[in-house]
């Protein structure tokens, strides 16, 4: 029997860079929920019949969901969905399942890095049939549908067992749980040389992958452990838990700091890495060499053809705006085409369906390729072993000799967290304001060459995004960007984005914040940073 309920709109279900993020009291309140999936459903037309593939990264309040998904779906006239044992689906194994089985479209439940728990954060978001998240064409009209939703539909039947694998009925629908693991290790055996990964590791080199207590663990344990012969225990924080165990599951140096402490200790392991809360982000550390995600895009495509799934070399690279310009001057070598797309995976879906690109990446620890439609933790991961395997070159050997060659791109990311919102608004339009008058100006050794509010017209179908960061760039490709997060779920994060290029091998030594000071600094004083928004520094560096 399927039931249509009366509800009220609320107004604040936009989709920031990756769905609707909120904490979980908001999705908890009556109807929250239930209305966004209504709106998703009411944006898109063509589904009867269809598959809708279903999963999410296993924090609170993520079965409850999925629920309430399953039986809208069946209310809504989809055909079949496709839901991951136990309710877990990494979102880069989401999307290859969207993608093999030609499903219709797909639901993600993810705050991704964010902290999991009765009070900590949610997320629901819609990819469409490529695989990818969808665009903003999309986001934008479930907004404007759930601003305005009077009554949303769902099917009166019993709740289905996520954790049995098979096929079950919900009114006249096909629920199929599948083993979320199974197809996306088959995608990882096919793109890597995992004999030479599996010789490397039985020869002594010894890897650790922390899972942060999220949805990456049983894809680890399966992939290190079990294909590749690392011995158990080789994953850490493997088993997905509603809450993270309490982790903030972000994998940088800061909430991976004791995997980075391990890597680089004298008897540690040679290699470490770690993914975030839905496994599309990761951080890889060598010994002696934490890996910056800018460069990781850089050197992947500089060596994609040591892995099989690349082996005839790529097609092209994109990178988020902020994201450093070292994978440019690889694309530059190469004689590939190169794109600079606004901040978030959704960008680079057109591109990537064109042929245009093949590897993608942002700052963020997020990198991956056109396999899936989503940045792929696990994938950059086994991407770092089988260059490692074919190059027989350590990690910091084989980041050193890339600096040597293209020259080094010092970055860095300052993340000022739950600032007032008046004041990182007001610091933003101070900035916009100032931009025609920066070229030209000097500030110690810097001279503006250029600054703007990074605009992107996609070059596949024409859409238009603006205000996607500030940007000012100075004589010699140095940079200072500053934009507003678009994931938080209080407050405003204000992120300033900082790069030099060092073409000079022998200055690629100095440590990353010092080398950056001056322009840190000078971000201070165009931005007013400590004025307005009262911090003396950021909460977190990466
Ligand atoms: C952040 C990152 C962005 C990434 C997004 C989603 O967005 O900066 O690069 O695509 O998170 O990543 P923002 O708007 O907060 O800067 V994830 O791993 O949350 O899916
Ligand atoms: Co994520």
């Amino acid at each position: 029997m399927i039931r249509t309920v009366p509800t009220a709109p609320y107004k604040d279900q936009k989709p920031g860079t990756s769905g609707l993020r909120k904490k979980v009291p908001v999705f908890a309140q009556e109807n929250y929920a239930e209305n966004f999936i209504q709106s998703i459903f009411d944006s898109l037309e063509g589904f009867a019949g269809q598959a809708l593939v279903v999963g999410g990264d296993g924090r609170y309040y993520n079965r409850e969901v999925i629920q309430k998904v399953l039986k809208m779906a069946a209310a809504a006239g989809f055909g079949k969905v496709m839901v991951g044992q136990g309710g877990i689906l990494s979102t880069p194994a989401a999307s290859h399942v969207i993608r093999k089985y030609k499903a219709f479209g797909g639901i993600i439940l993810s705050a991704s890095h964010n902290p999991g728990g009765p009070t900590e954060d949610f997320g629901i978001k819609y990819n469409i049939g490529n695989g990818g998240p969808a665009p903003e064409k999309i986001t934008e009209a479930i907004f404007e549908r759930s601003r305005i939703i009077e009554e949303y539909r769902i099917a009166d039947a019993a709740d289905i067992d996520l954790d049995t694998v098979g096929s079950f009925d919900l009114a006249g629908m096909t629920v199929e749980v599948i083993d979320p693991v199974a197809d996306y290790a088959a995608l990882m055996e096919e793109l890597f040389d995992f004999a030479a990964i599996r010789d490397l590791i039985s020869g002594g080199f010894r890897v650790v992958i922390d899972s942060m207590g999220a949805v990456t663990g049983p894809y680890a344990r399966e992939i290190l452990e079990k294909r590749l012969g690392a011995p158990a225990g080789s994953v850490r924080n493997a088993t997905p838990l509603p809450d993270f165990g309490g982790h903030h599951p972000d994998p940088n140096l800061v909430h991976a700091k004791e995997l980075y402490d391990d890597v680089m200790s004298a008897d540690g392991p040679d290699f470490g890495a770690a993914s975030d809360g839905d496994g599309d982000r990761n951080m890889v550390v060598g010994k002696g060499m934490f890996v910056t995600p800018s460069d990781s895009l850089a050197i992947i495509a500089a060596n994609a053809r040591c892995a099989p799934g690349y082996a005839d070399g790529i097609a092209g690279i994109a990178r988020s705006m902020p994201t450093s310009a070292a994978a440019d001057r690889v694309a530059e070598k190469l004689g590939l085409g190169m794109y600079e797309t606004p901040t978030g995976w959704k960008y680079f879906g057109n591109l990537m369906d064109a042929g245009k690109v093949t590897v993608c990446g942002e700052e963020s620890f997020g990198t991956g390729s056109s396999h899936v439609r989503e940045k792929d933790g696990l994938w950059a991961i086994l991407f770092w072993l089988n260059i490692v395997a074919v190059r027989k070159e350590s990690v910091a050997e084989i980041v050193r000799m890339h600096w040597a060659e293209y020259g080094r791109n010092y970055y860095s990311r300052h993340d000022y967290e739950e600032v007032d919102t008046d004041a990182a608004n007001g610091l933003m339009d101070a900035l916009r304001e100032k931009l025609a008058s920066l070229p030209g100006q000097t500030f110690g050794d810097l001279k503006v060459e250029a600054a703007d509010d990074f605009a992107y017209t996609d070059p596949i179908d024409g859409s238009i995004s603006t205000n996607q960061g500030i940007r000012v760039l100075f004589q010699g490709g140095s940079r200072v960007v500053f934009r507003l997060s678009g994931t938080g779920t209080s407050g405003a994060t204000l992120r300033l984005y900082v790069e030099r290029y060092e073409p000079d091998a022998t200055r690629h030594d100095v440590e990353t914040q010092a080398a950056l000071a001056d322009l840190i600094s000078v971000a201070d004083e165009i931005a007013e940073i400590a004025k307005r928004t009262g911090r003396d520094g950021p909460t977190v560096i990466t």
